[in-house]
């Protein structure tokens, strides 16, 4: 077996003859959080439970960076077990499966619904919600609504952190696989070079930066720069590269490298979403951001920084907060200031290099806290069970 297979979750088996049948519908409202996590999703539904799952999407471009064996012009095609269908306004007459997830509230259509109503039994409708650690989370989680007209009633599904939850994608191998990742120097070795990178220098610090447009960044790659530690920067292709430009002074593509200072950069290909679990960790610390990379780099169980979706009026604000509170309650004082300066600061987009010293002064106590709280965090159970579970019990 090649080593770069090891990184990757083991091929689906089929689903079992009349296996209850899942439909996942995702609109892609802008990134790749939306499909990021209905991908994975699906994937586990077909690997780990085993059920047959239709995987609707109504943007199959911004599908494939996270997969590329899709083809954006296939209506139907059949990727790791998955069936993947292009969600077009002309939808096709078809019987509603034995649930439906509507991602993220996105509105079915019409029609699909009154089908819904009309089958017996009836699906189970689930709404799959964005992940908070907001403490209201815990009392909203599988609370029902009823269709206002039809004898429908809908299901509100809450990822979280609590007991009281969905919990949070795992897969059933995920630690295992990035424990056999460490212990391995092969697979480290077959993981750059797949990258097509030389391995970072042992001394560098290495970092994955995956953030939104953040005006921090100029001051965080000057504090790398002046930083007396070796820092290695790997940049995966994304919307923070025109800032990254502005600091370099100098247009950038996937395969350039930087050195500026002690700072070295590297821009990155957008990586399979499989292999992105791989580059978290590989990394001593990641910058990530959205829903899905925030919860895979605390998998990853190494220290990370979270770029939060901006929302208006600042409501992120107050999940950033939320989630601070749950994540630093087991910190020292010092290195739960140091946390929370840091990630306020990059969320503010505003960087002094005394918040850097101090973050990076943590880095050991970081290191031992990621490892502490990945282990809390899997005592839970992980989302597509408690699903799977919870609509067994609806059936
Ligand atoms: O892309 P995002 O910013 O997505 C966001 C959030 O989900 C947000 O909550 C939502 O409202 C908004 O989209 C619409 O960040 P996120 O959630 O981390 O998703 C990125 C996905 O891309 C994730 O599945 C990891 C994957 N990824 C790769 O597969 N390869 C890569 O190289 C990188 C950098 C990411």
């Amino acid at each position: 077996m090649s080593a770069p297979m090891l990184s990757r979750p083991p091929a689906p088996s089929m689903p079992a003859a009349h296996a209850p049948q899942w439909d996942i519908f995702c609109k892609v409202i802008d990134n790749y959080g939306d499909i990021g996590v209905c991908w994975r999703l699906a994937r586990q539904l077909v690997t780990e439970h085993p059920l047959d799952v239709r995987l609707w999407v109504d943007d199959l471009q911004s599908f494939q960076p996270l997969c590329p064996q899709i083809d954006p012009q296939r209506a139907v095609q059949q990727i790791d077990g998955v069936e993947v269908r292009h969600w077009a306004p002309g939808f096709p007459e078809l019987a509603p499966g034995d649930v439906v997830i509507e991602a993220f509230g996105c509105p079915l259509s019409e029609s699909f619904i009154v089908a819904m109503a009309q089958r017996k039994p009836q699906p189970v409708w689930i709404n799959l919600e964005y992940l908070s650690a907001e403490s209201w989370v815990a009392g909203c989680h599988a609370l029902s609504s009823p269709h206002p007209r039809l004898p429908l009633i809908k299901y509100f599904y809450f990822p979280g952190f609590s007991a009281n939850t969905g919990g949070l994608l795992r897969e059933h191998d995920l630690l295992l696989r990035r424990d056999g990742f460490a212990r391995d120097d092969g697979l480290q070795t077959a993981f750059w070079r797949e990258l097509g990178l030389p391995r970072p220098p042992a001394n560098a610090l290495t970092v994955s930066l995956f953030a939104y447009e953040n005006p921090a960044i100029s001051g965080l790659l000057q504090a790398w720069q002046d930083s007396p530690l070796p820092v290695s920067c790997l940049l995966p292709a994304s919307r923070a590269l025109p800032l990254v430009e502005a600091f370099c002074g100098a247009p950038l593509k996937v395969g350039d490298v930087v050195q500026r200072g002690a700072l070295e950069l590297r821009v990155i290909p957008f990586v399979e979403q499989s292999l992105y679990d791989t580059l978290l960790w590989a990394c001593d610390l990641n910058f990530v951001r959205g829903e899905d990379s925030f919860v895979r780099a605390q998998w990853a169980a190494k220290p990370m920084v979270w770029h939060i979706y901006p929302q208006q009026e600042n409501a992120h604000l107050v999940k950033l907060d939320a989630f601070l509170d749950i994540y630093c309650d087991e910190l020292s004082e010092a290195a739960s200031a140091a946390v929370r300066a840091f990630w306020h600061a990059w969320n503010g987009g505003c960087l002094e290099p005394g918040h850097w010293k101090e973050f990076i002064a943590r880095l050991d106590d970081l290191n031992s806290h990621a490892r502490r709280w990945e282990k809390k965090l899997a005592l839970q159970e992980d989302l597509s069970s408690s699903l799977v579970r919870f609509c067994q019990s609806k059936l």
